[in-house]
């Protein structure tokens, strides 16, 4: 299922980007946002993920985010997590950016991870800016209020919200650079991190896709594997080890 271009590829990369959104986590028990398992209560993500909703109904959109936390919490990272902790052991400048704010990549070990939609274990108040980091605070059931009054609110990007300049400009950087690229569980409907593929590709790297459907960045890709990341990634890291111990 694994093709010898793409272990090839990866052999002489100098370089490796890879981008995942939530199917990534999906195999680990945490809910995509889209498709028919993908929706909290009825709410698609449009409806919760904004600044508006959040000051329309801050109790309503707490609770998403206090659901979300506390599985988090329960659940582990998955084969899928750890095979891209052994990719960047394998291979030269390794990136991976993530649209995930669960942190699952974090616990499972990589190391040089770009966050482009935020951490839902941090916390900060919209009035004042004030962080707070503590996951107790976060797991108060009402919204809780900063010293100044302010409502605080999960440090991660809405829509309409610009994406932390620092982490895109090393997103971009990485895509730009690289020789292979990955895009893996996303369903690439939300910008700007599903133009990073089409950076990628524009920059000459051989682009994979690993998802169990087709999605909307399909159609450019040079290789589309149908599938669980969770089984594909081990079996990428599996080949990539022989062809590297047939080098020496
Ligand atoms: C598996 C699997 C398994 C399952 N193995 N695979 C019109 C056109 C273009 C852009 C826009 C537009 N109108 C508005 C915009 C901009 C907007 C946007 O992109 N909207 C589109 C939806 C139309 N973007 C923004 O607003 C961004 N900011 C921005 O553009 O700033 C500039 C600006 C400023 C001011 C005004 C206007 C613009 C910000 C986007 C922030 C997104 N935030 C969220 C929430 C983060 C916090 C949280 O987690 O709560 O990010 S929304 C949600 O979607 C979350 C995700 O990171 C993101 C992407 O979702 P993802 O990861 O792809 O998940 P799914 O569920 O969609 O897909 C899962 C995939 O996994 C599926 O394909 C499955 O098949 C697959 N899968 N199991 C492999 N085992
Ligand atoms: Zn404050």
């Amino acid at each position: 299922m694994i093709s010898e271009k793409l272990v090839q590829k990866l052999k002489n990369a100098k370089s490796v980007a890879v981008l995942t959104g939530a199917g990534i986590s999906a195999e680990s028990g945490v809910p995509t946002f889209r498709g028919s398992e993908g929706l909290w209560k009825k709410f698609k993500p449009e409806e919760l993920a904004t600044f508006d909703a959040f000051i329309r109904n801050p109790e309503l959109v707490w609770e998403w985010y206090n659901y979300r936390r506390k599985l988090i919490q329960e659940v582990k990272p998955n084969p899928g997590h750890y095979a891209l902790v052994e990719l960047e052991n394998l291979v030269p400048n390794f990136t991976l950016i993530t649209q995930n704010v669960d942190n699952l990549h974090r616990r499972a070990g990589s190391r040089n991870i770009v966050e482009l939609h935020g951490n839902i274990e941090k916390n900060y108040c919209i009035k004042c800016g004030k962080r707070y980091d503590d996951v107790n605070l976060a797991l108060e059931m009402k919204v809780p209020k900063c010293d100044c009054g302010g409502l605080i609110r999960p440090d991660v990007v809405w829509f309409g919200e610009l994406l932390p300049v620092d982490q895109w400009e090393k997103a971009e950087e990485a895509a730009s650079n690289c020789d292979v690229f990955f895009s893996i569980g996303t369903s690439g409907v939300v910008y700007p991190a599903a133009s990073l593929p089409q950076i990628a590709k524009r920059n000459g790297a051989y682009t994979v896709e690993i998802n169990i459907e087709r999605t909307d960045l399909s159609w450019f890709m040079d290789e589309v594997i149908i599938g669980k990341s969770g089984e594909i990634l081990p079996e990428i890291v599996k080949k990539l080890k022989e062809a590297l111990a047939q080098k020496s």
